[in-house]
């Protein structure tokens, strides 16, 4: 059983290295990002009104985020453990996730942080060049990031993992590996 979120700011390389944790740890890897955008590449009425969000950086409704994501956690798939990706995103998010968990009496075995200067990763996004990877709104993530999301670094503090995510994608994802089965 292996249940893993990871948290960094903006361009990190959270969705980068959850694709190879995901088949080294055998687990589904569940970004909300990447869900949010099939939704909108469909045309649902969730990608409907969702886009704005995405586009101008600002985070998704906690009711919409985190009911899209029980349904997703309750597929087969995700029974044996996961991989979440960018999920929770604030206190609130966590605090819905940890009354989903609990109900199945399982915790989550670690929480991990991609730490990583702000300016390098600006340069990462805007060489990306993804609909939302302007700089004004790379710049609004970031901004979000310190209010939002940094305060889950405290609140997870009892299985946080701090990982240097400067270097080269296959150098990171062994840091990882390295920290999760120390
Ligand atoms: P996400 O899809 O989660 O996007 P992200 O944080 O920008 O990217 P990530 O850290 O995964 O970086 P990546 O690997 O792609 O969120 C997008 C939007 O969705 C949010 O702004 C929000 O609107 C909404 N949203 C998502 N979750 C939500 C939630 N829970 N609640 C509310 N709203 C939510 O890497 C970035 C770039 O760096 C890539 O080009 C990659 O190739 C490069 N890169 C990666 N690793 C590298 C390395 N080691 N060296 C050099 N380049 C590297």
């Amino acid at each position: 059983m292996t249940r893993v979120v990871l948290v960094g700011p903006p361009g990190a390389g959270k969705g980068t290295q959850a694709s190879a944790l995901s088949s080294e740890l055998g687990v589904p890897h569940i970004s909300t990002g990447d869900l949010f955008r099939a939704h909108i590449a469909n045309n649902t009425e969730l990608g409907q009104n969702v886009k704005r969000y995405l586009d101008s950086g600002q985070l998704v409704p906690d009711e919409v985020t985190n009911e899209m994501v029980r349904v997703r956690l309750a597929e087969a798939d995700a029974r044996d453990g996961f991989l979440l990706d960018g999920f929770p995103r604030n206190v609130g998010q966590a605090e819905v996730l940890g009354k989903l968990l609990s109900s199945s009496d399982d915790k989550l075995d670690a929480v991990v942080e991609f730490r990583i200067d702000e300016e390098l990763v600006v340069q990462r996004l805007l060489a990306r060049g993804r609909a939302d990877d302007s700089e004004s709104v790379i710049r609004h993530r970031q901004e979000i990031y310190r209010s939002e999301t940094a305060p889950l670094l405290d609140y997870y503090a009892d299985v946080l993992i701090t990982i240097d995510a400067v270097g080269e994608v296959g150098e990171i994802t062994a840091r990882v590996l390295d920290a999760l089965r120390a």
